[in-house]
């Protein structure tokens, strides 16, 4: 891990405003429901809003670090509703519990990615992330808190199992009484021993893309190009005008809904064809723009457009992964890939190619961490429109976007031609995920039981003409520390490359979400200008009978497709 600044960082005693504090401790009860899920611990924003319940999380993430006493903690959120109280809330509880130092966002905003690195530039002790990050935010809408390990990843489960333990036995908390602190001034305050330090969000994250990409090949590529950034009206504005229209310059209004509001607009801040509708609509245009993107709520998510072209995300990592060596930060070449399970095994036939190793990790940014620290992968991605690499320990989507830009530049070729020539050289994997949203709990959980039941006399059967070749119930062991998480997802492979897999959502809030991804392998040209749906309806068919989707949920169709 790099540490170019100094720890601890030097104080400039003449630029802080010194408040008093008076420390309360406050008796409270535990909640039941603070097991943190795939990314964090996700609610309702109202169920956040229960007394004490935000209070009762934070004290359990203090209460299983090993200490308090000065440690130094990273904190910012994707600006949605609640962002500003929950953090001065964890101001007034870190005061209260010795903490030496917070290290927050301007106006509190801090994208997930860019929290990761300031995690690990300055060597502090973790981070506090809030987001829900795809999740629609306002009152009606979700709120999140998620708790970042010194190494700028998401804690590993080991922690978090800590965290969720601590939540069930929570008696009291300590919160100090003091004024808001200002958060939109760059500064310090010294609250009691606590000192406050805001900065601004960006330029350290810029700082670290500037070393990765060649942005004067890019800056020179699209001079006279148009190109899209949507923000969604989440954390990315402010990242994305800075560095497409101020470094890159790209004209004012290349990045669309760059203010980052606490309803995200009243839009649903995930980046994928289903719910970035302006975006597709003006790229599938006669004359719509060469290349476009959008990224989500807190910003670690990224969706790629070429003119009338998507690509997936699996697609989109072993598009990278071949073509790593164009970007200055990887032009040595890459140590390994990681992919999560359900992403598609488009990524592995890269690594084949290029004599790495491939690892097939469960859902989840933080079963990465153990294998970027070790060295043993560089490039890592998820189908669910992530992708990142050892430059931070969290997925990130700007970094894909100026990835993808730097790969246009280099090649000179479109994004569908480049595309294109990667199917030729390594063959087409069809990709999409089915979601069912919403659907009953106990009837999501009834459908996986009776499908587990099901596995073991799949093996060398025919389904609609196709011999399953495995099925299983995934399980993961970190080659790194060994350990092992179960249940990550019913996987049903046949011996023609085409797989189907099943999870349940862990980070919905409402009801389960059943996902359901379907892939195709074909090496067969024709197949390469067909629509992906076209391809993956068979199994689709089978998925749904299988599952038996319709009698357990009463949905017959699902209810985003991406
Ligand atoms: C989803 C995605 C998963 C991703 C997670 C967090 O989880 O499927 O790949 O890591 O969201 O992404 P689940 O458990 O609902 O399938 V983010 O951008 O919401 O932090
Ligand atoms: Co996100």
């Amino acid at each position: 891990m790099e540490k170019s600044l100094t720890y601890p960082p030097p104080f400039k005693s003449n630029d802080n405003r010194i408040m008093d504090i008076k420390i309360n401790t406050v008796a409270t009860t535990p909640f039941d429901d603070q097991r943190p899920g795939t990314s964090g611990l996700r609610k309702a924003t109202t169920t956040f809003q229960k007394p004490h319940y935000l209070e009762n999380f934070v004290q359990s993430i203090f209460n299983s670090l090993p200490t308090l006493d000065g440690i130094c903690l990273v904190v910012g959120g994707d600006g949605r509703f609640y962002n500003r109280e929950a953090i001065q809330t964890i101001i007034r509880m870190a005061a209260a519990n010795g903490i030496g130092e917070l290290i927050i966002g301007q106006g509190g905003i801090l994208s997930t990615p860019a929290a990761s690195h300031l995690i690990r530039k300055n060597g502090t002790d973790g981070g506090i992330i809030l987001s829900a990050s795809h999740n629609p935010g306002g009152p009606d809408g979700d709120f999140g808190i998620k708790f970042n390990t010194p190494n700028g990843g998401p804690a590993a489960e080991k922690i978090t199992e800590a965290i969720y333990a601590a939540s069930k036995t929570i008696s009291k908390y300590r919160i100090a009484t003091a004024d808001p602190i200002d958060l939109d001034s760059i500064g310090e305050t010294q609250l009691g021993s606590l000192k406050i330090r805001v900065i601004d969000a960006v330029s350290d994250y810029a700082e670290l893309m500037q070393t990765l990409f060649d942005f004067d090949l890019i800056r020179d590529y699209l001079a006279g190009r148009r190109m899209i950034f949507d923000a969604m009206h989440a954390v990315t504005g402010p990242y994305g005008k800075r560095i497409f229209e101020e470094m890159l310059g790209c004209p004012e209004g290349t990045v669309w809904n760059g203010e980052p509001l606490p309803d995200f607009g009243g839009g649903h801040p995930d980046p994928n064809l289903a719910h970035a509708k302006a975006l597709v609509k003006e790229m599938f245009a006669d004359d719509g723009p060469f290349f476009g993107a959008a990224s989500d709520g807190d910003g670690d998510r990224n969706m790629v457009l070429g003119h009338q072209f998507f690509v997936t995300p699996s697609d989109s990592l072993a598009v990278l992964a071949a073509n790593a060596t164009v970007a200055p930060g990887y032009r040595d070449g890459i140590a390994g890939i990681a992919r999560s399970m359900p992403t598609s095994a488009a990524a592995d036939r890269v690594a084949a190619e290029l004599g790495v190793d491939c690892y097939e990790t469960p859902t989840g940014w933080k079963f990465f961490g153990n294998l970027l620290d070790a060295g043993k992968i560089t490039l890592c991605g998820e189908e669910s429109f992530g992708t990142g690499s050892d430059h931070v320990r969290e997925k990130d989507g700007l970094w894909a976007v100026l990835f993808w830009l730097n790969l246009l530049a280099a090649k000179k070729q479109s994004v569908a031609d480049i595309m294109l020539d990667h199917w030729q050289t390594y063959g087409r994997n069809a990709y999409a995920r089915h979601d069912y949203e919403e659907v009953d709990s106990d009837a999501a959980k009834s459908l996986m039981t009776n499908l587990t039941a099901k596995l073991a006399g799949l093996p060398g059967s025919t389904l609609d003409g196709r011999t399953v070749a495995y099925a299983d119930d995934f399980s993961y062991t970190d080659p790194v520390d060994g350990s092992v998480s179960e249940h990550q997802g019913l996987r049903i492979g046949f011996e023609d490359g085409s797989r189907i897999v099943f999870r349940l959502s862990g980070t919905g809030t409402r009801g389960a979400t059943l996902r359901v991804y379907l892939e195709q392998f074909t090496s067969n040209a024709s197949d390469y200008s067909a629509d992906a749906h076209e391809l993956l309806k068979p199994i689709a068919t089978i998925a749904h009978q299988l599952a038996g989707i319709e009698y357990y949920t009463g949905r017959s169709e699902p209810s985003v497709i991406t």
